[in-house]
């Protein structure tokens, strides 16, 4: 390891200085935070156990700048169906590309983030592994994958990771940190806050096809602050109707505790590779072995299926522990906040559209806004947690202009930065550039938004309802007829923002910015678009 080498040659020298601190670099690529929120509390127990840390974002650097980093700690998340984080895809291109810099002499371990829903899980870990290794770099341990409840197997890796980096240190002088707990009794995603509901509404018409609800949150007594741009966690639970039928095609029909877990702690709604394996394993049943053994059908089954189609197609009878076993822990689900502290003190408010759809003949709703929708009521109380989204933020200088891009629940941070605009009567120039379905229908928070533009809280709005006309009527479309006023409020230094659906609207957004900015010239207007990405001026929460 070069690090320890370098030290152990300084302390064997008779007069010399005292050894040089192992210098560690911790390098992230993140989307919401997570991989960011590791990576600064790796610094931290790093410090504590007399390493010299430094943490770099992907966003900001170039593959080059790793030539000098000794030890290099990568914690890389996955996004979307296997690609990386959106601020860290020029670092990634750089660094798949063949003129990418040699790094002999670097020390490397990749703690990888990632869904074991997706099939590409943990892809961009993966791409990063091989790549460092391809280009001289020296693997010191053996890269770990994570899912969702990623914080003691990560927390875990960089423990063991650093005592291998440092076995010359003294034991009695390092000082553990647990960063999985480290947070004590502050409110986490591990100790959630209960939250009374003391609101709850549709925002949209009774005749819309894309139920939406107004939730309002009472944090009194928690502690808790969030700036315009966060996200809260919702520590949902799962249907008890469906918790039943997996206890009937499992034959635990009755089993009160295995019917509790499944309910609050299990994930009963994700089907992934790992379960067919492992119910496969479990059952020893050979269609299942073959199933689980090939991809191009195993993907085929998954596809909008879920642990009961599984459970029922291949049935057969297993006790409780075998059942949770075969389960991933229910992970929480995040919304963007859509209201400012400023304004509405110690409650968050949150804007959730129902997910209800079928696939493979069976109606199927989403975990937390089914929850909401068909059974929380006002007074009840919902376990959250506040989860920052740092890369989501109003401008610091409060006379920037903004203009705000958002289609369906994507309208909820903005209703935030207007909240907060209004609190402040910050003077920075606001265009709202709205898509949903239907303007009778669809408008969301249409009341509040008038009296935003009336009182000049809003400068300017522009709408695209995609149903109101035979053909579709998207954002996107708005902005090429809005690209001359556009340009001239990024002249002006305006901040964009983009907000909603992450497959097919931010993908078209992107592509009618860069035509926008690049004209016909593709690869200037996606130079542009990265450098305004690269100076915070394009930030985007997609999902
Ligand atoms: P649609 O469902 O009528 O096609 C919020 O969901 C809004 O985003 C809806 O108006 C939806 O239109 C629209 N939408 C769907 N695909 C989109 C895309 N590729 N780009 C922009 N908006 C899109």
């Amino acid at each position: 390891l070069a690090g320890i080498d370098a030290a152990k040659g300084d302390a064997a020298a008779p007069a010399a200085p005292p050894a040089a601190k192992t210098k560690l670099t911790i390098l992230f690529a993140t989307e919401s935070g997570n991989s960011e929120a590791l990576a600064n509390a790796a610094k931290k127990d790093a410090q504590k156990r007399g390493f010299a840390p430094r943490v770099l974002d992907m966003a900001d650097i170039a593959p080059a700048a790793l030539a000098e980093a000794e030890n290099l700690l990568v914690i890389a998340s996955t996004w979307g169906e296997g690609e990386a984080p959106q601020r860290a895809a020029p670092f990634m291109r750089a660094l798949l590309a063949e003129d990418a810099p040699a790094l002999e002499g670097v020390t490397f371990a990749v703690l990888a983030l990632g869904d074991s829903s997706y099939a590409q899980f943990c892809e961009t870990g993966k791409q990063i592994d091989a790549r460092l290794e391809a280009l001289g770099a020296r693997r010191i341990a053996p890269r770990l994958d994570c899912d969702l409840d990623y914080e003691a197997p990560a927390a875990n890796f960089i423990d063991s990771l650093f005592t291998s980096l440092a076995p010359q240190a003294d034991a009695g002088s390092v000082i553990h940190v647990d960063f999985h707990r480290a947070e004590g009794v502050e409110i986490s995603k591990a100790n959630p806050f209960e939250a009374e509901v003391a609101a709850l509404h549709p925002i949209t018409s009774s005749r819309s096809e894309s139920e939406t609800l107004h939730l309002e949150l009472d944090l009194t007594g928690s502690g808790l602050s969030y700036e315009p741009g966060d996200t809260l966690g919702i520590a949902p639970t799962n249907a008890p109707s469906l918790a039943d039928a997996i206890l009937g095609a499992t034959g635990l029909a009755g089993d009160a505790a295995a019917r509790e877990a499944l309910i609050r702690e299990r994930d009963i709604t994700t089907l992934t590779p790992k379960l067919i394996a492992d119910y496969a394993a479990l059952t020893g049943e050979a269609k299942l072995a073959a199933l689980a053994a090939d991809e191009a059908a195993r993907t085929a089954f998954i596809a909008g299926r879920q642990p009961l189609d599984l459970f029922e197609a291949f049935p057969h009878r297993i006790d409780a522990g075998q059942l949770a076993g075969l389960l991933r822990k229910l992970p929480p689900r995040y919304y963007s906040i859509a209201s400012s502290q400023k304004l509405v003190g110690d409650a968050a408010h949150l804007a959730i559209a129902k997910v209800a759809y079928e696939s493979a003949g069976r109606a199927r709703l989403g975990v937390a806004s089914g929850m909401v929708a068909e059974r929380l009521r006002e007074g009840d109380t919902l376990p959250i947690h506040i989860k920052a989204n740092p890369h989501f933020r109003l401008p610091e200088d409060s006379s920037a202009p903004i203009v705000m891009i958002g289609a369906g629940t994507g309208i909820a941070p903005y209703r935030a930065f207007l909240q907060e605009r209004e609190a402040t009567g910050a003077s920075g120039r606001t265009w709202l550039i709205f898509g949903h379905r239907r303007f009778t229908h669809d408008f969301l928070y249409q009341l509040e938004i008038q009296d935003w533009l009336k009182s000049g809280v809003l400068n300017e709005i522009d709408l695209a309802f995609s149903r109101d006309q035979p053909e579709k009527r998207y954002v996107q479309h708005v902005l090429w007829e809005r690209r001359a006023a556009l340009q001239a409020q990024l002249a002006e230094g305006a901040t964009l923002y983009l907000c909603g659906d992450a497959k097919a609207m931010a993908r078209d957004v992107d592509a009618t910015l860069a035509h926008i900015l690049g004209g016909d010239d593709a690869a200037k207007g996606q130079a542009a678009l990265d450098a305004l990405i690269a100076a915070g001026r394009y930030k985007k929460d997609v999902y």
